[in-house]
Parts: structure tokens; sequence; C-alpha cells
């Protein structure tokens, strides 16, 4: 009987559906395991071969784990929400939650086409108002706390209020947009507004205002991991800074977490070091420089005791405060450096310079600080001020410059030119003293080095002293660490940690998103009763801006809030007394991935997004898959979001993923078609085959449909029916056949390159597919797809059906005994397949299927037994091949119960030994040893062959020399 994949697949998914096989509850007796994929985004073109990897990869984990006796968690679900609908939507007037809801039937067709052991009736969609409740019952109570610094977690914002009414903002240690001063009194004298103001200061979710990536393509701000190169990640389209009103998330408060706890959890090492420099930690000093009075630069100096007695970092009036690494530089400072969004450029700039600077302002706006970080380009403008020294009381002079980002440290920095590659080529550029630490030292460019500034070897002379204060002949650590005591036991300053992580803008002007639960009254934003959640988004008959450039929904009619009634109702009730108008912007598409994991340990929950009980007994996901893209996104919004939860014990545990597996890309390979541009004309373009192009000087490669190209050798009718401009080629064919030029891409519908799976299992089965998938390299690594080599793995499914049934349909396990060797074959197996699962070393696996079953075939196995245990082992790779073997032996629950054989080493010790036999040292021949023979029956068995008898040309033999298991060697003479 052959192997019916088609038939074999669709009865036992049907199966399975049918007997609730993958859906799981929690169970006390039994160990859980949590398994998860970065669920898809549903998008129009479906899943090509690549989508499946990374589900493969951990279905058959699952599936693994289950067999060992877990209780396996294995959900899916939808990001719904997001940018090509609602583009898709702008261009055809469709609605996006059709649009979406068409995308994502497909996607489960294709889904379930693969035989995944995903539990669909814990299926979510981040567009379902029943999930997004949570997402914005999560934003909303995000509004109402603070973080405590202190007690290193968020805590309610009435905490905050009590403590403002009682002592004001004495003693204080809460993170916050920037430090305030004020007294009880002073509170307790505020209006409400000016109440709002300050809470809107602290509160983790907070209208702030913030340079922001503009992109006017798409009509939104964006986040920065939205944005590559100065465009959008989605569409392409230019992005620009600006300064607007947003949303944004104090994700900068959990800095210090988010970095601690990437030491508890298993994730490789790049991607965890890929999240350290996102997060970047820098210790480093604070130090207030005093401005030199105007029009002084050689204005009289100041010694570090009677420098300012002023907050270092209130930048107070005639200071300001720089953030430095390097406060053992001080020596070296030969200019300062604000950033041109600083509020101390207006002050300082001087009349003469007051154009210059502002020309120079307007040239900065149109740059993007990515640009202004990658970019070496040296700009600048003088202010037309001087600071003091601290130290020296030297006057130096205040510059503006870009690669000073006014969204780090104080937005101000102490130019060091000598010890800092950027202050180097600025002081190049515009002529600026070049002071190294050591004098005598030789400023040229050649002796710079970008790391430690200038090297210098002639003798130190040392420059670094003041008064009894002298760095000489300290380590740069020493030096650091003397310069910082001294600047804070002198009032000059403070130790200061910096982080680069940045709070997360959280609002766009879009439609398709998660609307904000918020309305406003008297310009501040209030939130709607958590009792009235969800606030579902509203209908439009636009999904374009307005006229009035304000986001989509300002089209909806019915929104605004009626406080009385607690219920949303139409704008033209807006009387800003009991009817207020809502939010206009939506969430950004990391809300909804932000807790999605911990809905699935309870999705029908109507009174809390996760029940404790679930909760507690999932815990985190013990292994999540998904691609590197998401490292500085989506892993670090959704463990700030998880830790939010887990301050109030909403999540019971710190971090919301144990084990991260990153899968690789599957690229495409693509083909090309080359037309030979002198012969071609508009509507008879002429092609040329691979082979004979370079005889036809100027040619263009064309990227041609995949699917009508075979082993490289183009369609012809299929081609020419595939465009209407290709109806009249004509083709230069080699050896009867147009062969196309090929290359490994990116899978993308835009370079013809795409292999559908649903076309695989069609062809194959979705157990070929699978099996191939995995096959193709270690599951982290990138590779191409190459449809060419499926065979294999086809034809070993059909190797292994015919262990299990001859031509006639006869089915042949049966009791007769398993020989050492079959069993040492299998054994070797389950020991090989274990040890590789653990590893996700799936093609390696695979290929151990192959070597055992060719073995089984040869040995001519029969034993029922053994053969169960080969159907149990290829079960997590190959589902339905298994559960159909299973059944036919007799089975009844699902192979996915059946119980991870075990292996036993003594089937694996080897019979006999294969030694080699050398005379004086040369190898000769070889013999077969039982594995316990001793040396005396070793040495009889040699010295009775007759090839010994050869190779002694009748010589003595003085001496036998034993070396166990390898070799045995006749010394004659
Ligand atoms: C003097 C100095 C001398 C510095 C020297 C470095 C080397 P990280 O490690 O990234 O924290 N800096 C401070 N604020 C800045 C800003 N807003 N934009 C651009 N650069 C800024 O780097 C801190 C160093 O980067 C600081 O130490 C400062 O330059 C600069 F030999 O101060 B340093």
């Amino acid at each position: 009987m052959d192997y019916n994949f088609s038939e074999i697949e669709k009865k036992w998914q049907r199966w399975w559906e049918e007997n609730d096989t993958y859906k799981v509850v929690e169970d006390k007796e039994k160990k859980k395991f949590y398994v998860l994929n970065m669920f898809p985004y549903p998008s129009g073109a479906g899943l090509h071969v690549g989508h499946p990897l990374g589900y493969i990869a951990s279905d058959i984990y699952a599936r693994y784990k289950r067999l060992r006796g877990y209780n396996v968690l294995n959900p899916m679900g939808y990001d719904a929400y997001g940018l090509p609908a609602e583009q898709y939507a702008i261009q055809t007037g469709q609605h996006p939650a059709k649009t979406t809801d068409d995308n994502i039937r497909r996607y489960k067709q294709q889904l379930d086409n693969i035989g995944f052991s995903f539990d669909w009736s814990r299926e979510l969609r981040t567009c379902d108002p029943e999930y997004y409740k949570w997402t914005q019952w999560a934003f909303r109570k995000m509004f109402n706390s603070f973080y405590c610094n202190k007690c290193g977690k968020a805590q309610p914002i009435e905490k905050l209020i009590a403590r403002f009414s009682e002592k004001g903002t004495e003693g204080l240690d809460a993170a916050c947009s920037e430090e305030m001063s004020f007294t009880a009194g002073e509170w307790n004298a505020m209006s409400e507004k000016e109440r709002q103001q300050v809470l809107m200061n602290y509160r983790i979710a907070y209208m702030g205002e913030t340079m922001v990536n503009w992109c006017a393509g798409l009509g939104t701000v964006l986040a920065n991991d939205e944005v590559v190169d100065g465009v959008s990640v989605r569409g392409g389209y230019p992005v620009v800074q600006k300064k607007m009103r947003q949303w944004c998330l104090r994700v900068s408060a959990y800095a210090q977490r988010l970095l601690d706890g990437l030491d508890t959890i298993d994730w490789t090492e790049s991607l965890k070091e890929t999240q350290r420099n996102w997060i970047g930690r820098s210790e480093g000093t604070e130090m207030e420089f005093r401005i030199a009075p105007s029009g002084s630069p050689s204005g009289g100096g100041l010694s570090p005791d009677s420098a300012n007695q002023n907050s270092p970092t209130g930048g107070a009036e005639g200071a300001f405060t720089i953030f430095t690494t390097r406060a053992d530089t001080i020596f070296g400072v030969t200019f300062m450096v604000l950033a041109p969004e600083s509020e101390l450029v207006a002050r300082l700039t001087t009349d003469e310079q007051r154009d210059a600077v502002a020309e120079y302002i307007e040239y900065v706006k149109k740059r993007t600080e990515r640009e202004r970080i990658s970019d070496r380009k040296v700009t600048g403008v003088f202010s037309g001020s001087y600071a003091i020294n601290p130290f020296t009381g030297e006057n130096i002079p205040i510059w503006i410059s870009e690669y000073v980002l006014a969204g780090y440290g104080t937005g101000a920095i102490m130019a060091v030119p000598a010890h800092d590659s950027r202050d180097y080529a600025f002081a190049k550029h515009f002529g600026l003293e070049i002071r190294p630490l050591i004098e005598g030292c030789d400023v040229s460019e050649e002796s710079f080095d970008a790391k430690e500034g200038i090297v210098c070897n002639s003798p130190a002379a040392g420059c670094s002293t003041l008064d009894g204060f002298s760095l000489n002949g300290l380590t740069v650590k020493e030096a650091i660490a003397k310069t910082k005591e001294f600047v804070t036991s002198h009032h000059l300053g403070r130790v200061k940690v910096n982080f680069r992580l940045r709070d997360a803008i959280f609002s766009r002007q879009r439609y398709w998103g998660e609307p904000f639960p918020v309305y406003y009254k008297d310009g501040m934003p209030y939130m709607i009763p958590e009792d009235c959640l969800p606030l579902l988004l509203p209908e439009v008959d636009q999904y374009k801006p307005t006229e009035s450039g304000e986001p989509p929904l300002g089209h909806a009619r019915m929104w605004a809030w009626d406080t009385v009634g607690n219920c949303v109702t139409d704008k033209s009730r807006i009387d800003n007394i009991t009817v207020f108008p809502l939010d206009l912007n939506t969430m950004p598409g990391f809300a909804g991935s932000s807790a999605y994991y911990l809905r699935y340990m309870d999705p029908h929950d109507n009174d809390a997004l996760v029940s404790r009980e679930a909760d507690e007994y999932w815990q985190c996901v013990d292994l999540y898959v998904g691609g590197t893209e998401h490292a500085t996104g989506h892993l670090i919004y959704s463990r700030f979001w998880n830790k939010f939860l887990h301050d109030y014990g909403y999540s019971c545990c710190e971090e919301p993923f144990r084990k991260l597996v990153n899968q690789g890309m599957i690229q495409g390979r693509s083909n090309f078609v080359y037309r030979a541009n002198a012969l071609s004309t508009e509507d008879k373009p002429v092609f040329v085959s691979l082979g004979l192009k370079d005889g036809y000087g100027d040619v263009t490669p064309i990227h041609v449909d995949v699917n009508i190209v075979h082993g490289d050798v183009l369609d012809i009718d299929a081609f020419k029916a595939w465009r209407p401009e290709y109806a009249n080629a004509e083709f230069k064919l080699e050896d009867g056949k147009y062969v196309c030029g090929w290359a490994i891409e990116k899978m993308s519908k835009s370079m013809y390159n795409v292999v559908n799976p649903d076309m695989i299992v069609e062809k194959y089965g979705a157990d070929t597919l699978r099996l191939y998938e995995m096959f193709l390299g270690p599951v982290e690594q990138s590779k191409p797809w190459d449809t060419n080599g499926i065979d294999g793995c086809h034809r070993f499914l059909k190797k292994l059906w015919a262990l299990y049934y001859n031509r006639d349909g006869q089915f042949l396990p049966d009791s007769t005994d398993a020989t050492p060797e079959q069993l040492k074959s299998l054994h070797r197996l389950i020991k090989k397949v274990t040890q590789d699962i653990e590893h996700f070393s799936y093609n390696t696996s695979i290929s151990a299927f192959m070597i055992c079953v060719g073995e089984l075939q040869q040995l001519k196995c029969r034993n029922r037994d053994l053969l169960s245990q080969l159907v149990v082992l290829i079960a997590p790779f190959a589902p339905h091949i298994a559960e159909e073997l299973w059944h036919a032996l007799g089975n009844e629950g699902t192979v996915c119960d059946a119980g991870w054989p075990a292996y036993d080493e003594k089937y694996l010790v080897e019979s006999t030994v294969q030694m080699g036999i050398a005379f004086n040292g040369k190898r000769r021949f070889e013999m077969q040893f039982a594995a316990d023979a001793d040396n005396a029956a070793i040495e009889r068995a040699v010295m009775a062959d007759e090839r010994t008898a050869r190779y002694m040309e009748g010589k003595q033999a003085v001496k036998v020399i034993i070396v166990p298991k390898r070799m045995v060697n006749v010394v004659i003479k």
C-alpha cells in the first residue's frame, strides 16, 4: 500500500479537531511547559515557506515536551492591528476589520494545513475588544502610577498625591521627566490643572512634549525601532524630527531592572548584548559650569571652592550642567558644546551670533537623530558666550553642534578634543585648541587614536594639576574616581548614571489601533472609568487624517465622553461641562503584543487580564521563538510591560520569556531573465539565455516568477502568458533551452521568489514540508529555500512507511523478536534525537532518522514494539504519518500522549571490536574480536591467522603489544 499522505493528513487533522487533542487545561498534577511563537501580523500575501520555520521548530519542542509528560500550552493568535490593512483601507475604502478578518481566515487555513499542535480555543486577536480591553486597562493603570526609585517599583499615583500634600517634594525619589521642587503648602495652593500638570511629570503613562519621528507619508509618529536609515520600516517614507505632545511610557524608569533581568534569562548572548547596548547604561559625572560675564572671553576665574552652590541639575541662572564619563579630562577642556535644541541656546547666543545660530538651527531641524549619530559630517556654530572651567577658572567658548543630542545626559558637554574623536574632529574643523593632558604631546591627526585619544610618548611633564590637586601619574580609572570625589565634595556636581534607553512614544495618528480610554477636560487628559472598558474603536467614513490635520478618529461622529451617563456620545453634545472630547490617537503596534502571552493563559476571563490561578500555574513562557527583528522593540516593551504588571502582582514573574530562540530567515532563490537592450523594442523584448548574455552587450536582468522556472530553465509559454508585455518576446536559447540566472535574496513578493507552503503541502504533504524545513539546517541560521531538495525528505517518509506496509498493503509489524542490531539501531536513535531536540538541533535528528530507517529496512525489522517506539520518536516531526501508524499498531488514543521512549545504554554497547594488526609498527590488516575478549585470546587469534604467517616471513615474534580496542603490534626479529 502506498503512502497516501493527503488522505492521511486530512483524516488526522479532522480527528485532532474533533477530539480536542490540542486543547489544554490547567492541571496541577502535571508539570507545565509554555511554548510560544511571536504571533503573526496577518498580511494580505498569506504565509510563505519562511514563516512556518519558527512555528515548526516550536511545535516539535511542544510535542516532545508533551510526550515527556508535561502539560504543554502552545497557543496561537494574531497581531491584528497595523498599518498595511489601514493603508489598504485608505486606497480602497475597505474597512480594515474586513481585510484583517479575511487575512486571518487565510492564515488559519494555511497553518491548519501544516498540522500544528496549537490550542485554538485560546486564539486571540489584538483588535478584538475583549482583548484590547486589557491593553487599555494596563495603559490606564500606568497613567495612575508613578515609579518609586526607593522601593524600586510602580506605585499608585494616590500615594504620590498624599505625599505632596503632606511634604511636597522633600525627600522624594521618583522617576520623572524633570526634577521639581515644591512644598506641601505650594502643592495645596495649586489649582486642579496645575496639580494635573505636576502629576504628569511623574506618571508612568504620561503626555510629553518630545522630539518625535514624524512620518508625513504615513501621517503619524513612529518609534525609533520603526525607523531605519531615516525612512519608515513600513512603506519606506521619509521621517523627520518634530516636537509634539504625545503619549509616552516611562520605560526609562525600568532601565536598571531591564538590564539586571538579562542576567536571569536564557537568551543568546548576542541578543542580550543588543539589549544592553540599547539600554546603554553609562556611569559618569554631572558637572556645573558657570557662564562668564558677557563679552569677556578672558573673564575672571573662579576657584573650585567658590564655584556656585546651586543645584547641579537645575541649569541655574548663570550656570549649566554637563554630563561626562571622563571627569578626569577636565584639564583638557577647550570648548563646550550645546545640543541645538537646548533651551540654553537662546539664552547664550549673543547678538552678533544670532543670525548664524538661527540659520544653523534651521539646518539641524531637517536632520534625524540617526543621521546625527552616524554622519561624520562636522557642523556647528559659535554661540558667542563663554563658560568658566570650574577647576582652572579659565574661560572657554560655548559652541552649538548637532553631534550633541538633546535627549541624552544634559544635552551639553565639555569638549576634550585631545581625548574624544568627535571633539577632535570638531576642533580641527573650526580651528579650536587641542590640549593634551600631557604637555608637549604631538596633536597631529596621525597621533590620534579614536579610542585612546592622543597617544603621547613624550616624557610626562603633566598639566593635570591645580593647587595641590593633581591627576598626574594616575591611571584613567583612578583619575576619574579622584575627580568625581573632588567634584562631589566641592559641590561642583554629582555622580550620575545615565541610560540611553528613551521613554516609548505611545501614540499614533492612525485609525487601525486601540483607542485611548481618555477624554480631555480643560486641556488635561482624564481616564474613563475602568468598568467602562473597552472603549470601542469608532466607525469613521474615511481613514485619512481630517482636513484640519487631525488624526482619522477626528472623522468619527460618535466620539465624545459623557461623564454623567458614562458612555460614548455624539460630538455635537460636547459642552466641556459634562461631555468632553475623546482622544483622537490610537496606540502603536507594540501595545497589543506587550502582554498577549499573559492573556493566552486565561483568554476568556472577563474579570482580569489573567486570573491569579492561571498565572501562578503557567508562570511565564518557557520557550519563546521568533525573529531577531524584535530585539529592541517588542522584546524591550513587553519586558517593561510585564515588570509593571509584576509590580502590582498581576504577573507573578519578573521576566516574561525564560528561554528565547531566534529562528533564522528563509531566503528566497530568485531567478532572472536577461533583456538584451540593443535588440529589444517596446513591444518585442528580446531575452538572452544566461550563457549567451556576455555576447549581447548591455543586458538588464529582470526578476521572473520562480514558479515558472524549473531547475533554472524557463517555461517560455508560461513566461509569455505571465505579462502582456512579454507576449511577443523573442528568446536566444542555448541547447534549445532558456537558462535563467539566480541569486539568493530576501523572500518577498517583489522579487517573485515566494514559495507558498500550500503548494508544497499539496504536492508532498505537510509532514514532508515540516521535515524539510527542519532539514535545511540549524534553526537559528538563515538559509535559502530550494524546492529541489525536498524529494529526499519525501522519499524518507515513503521508506518509513514501507517498514510498516508492503506493496500489497500487508501490515508488517508482528511479534518477531528484535535482534540486537535492530535494538542498537533504535536506541542509538533515541539517544541522538533526545539530545538533539533538547538543543534544537533538528536537522541532525532528521539525518539520524534517515540512517536508522535505512538500517531497520536492511535488517528487515518487524518487531512491533520497536516499530511502535520509532513512530513515537518521529511524531513531533511528522505528526500525521505517526498518528496513522500509531493507530494501525492498534492504539486507541493519540500518539501525542504515547510517552517518550527511553534509551538503554546496554543496547549501545558494541558486541565486537575491530582492531588493526601491525608488524613492527606497520599496520597490515584488520581483525574482529569479541568486545570482551581478553589479551591472551586476542594474541592467540592473531598468531593463528594465516595472514600473520605471511607477514612474519618465518621470523620469530619477540613481543605482542596490545592497545585495547585499537591495535595489536607484533614485534618480530
Ligand atoms: C568629556 C569627555 C572626554 C568625554 C573624553 C568622552 C571622552 P556615554 O558613554 O555614551 O555615556 N556626551 C555627553 N552627553 C552627550 C550628548 N548629549 N550628546 C553627545 N555626546 C554626549 O558617553 C558619554 C560621553 O559622551 C561624555 O563624556 C560626553 O563626552 C559625551 F576623553 O565628556 B565626554
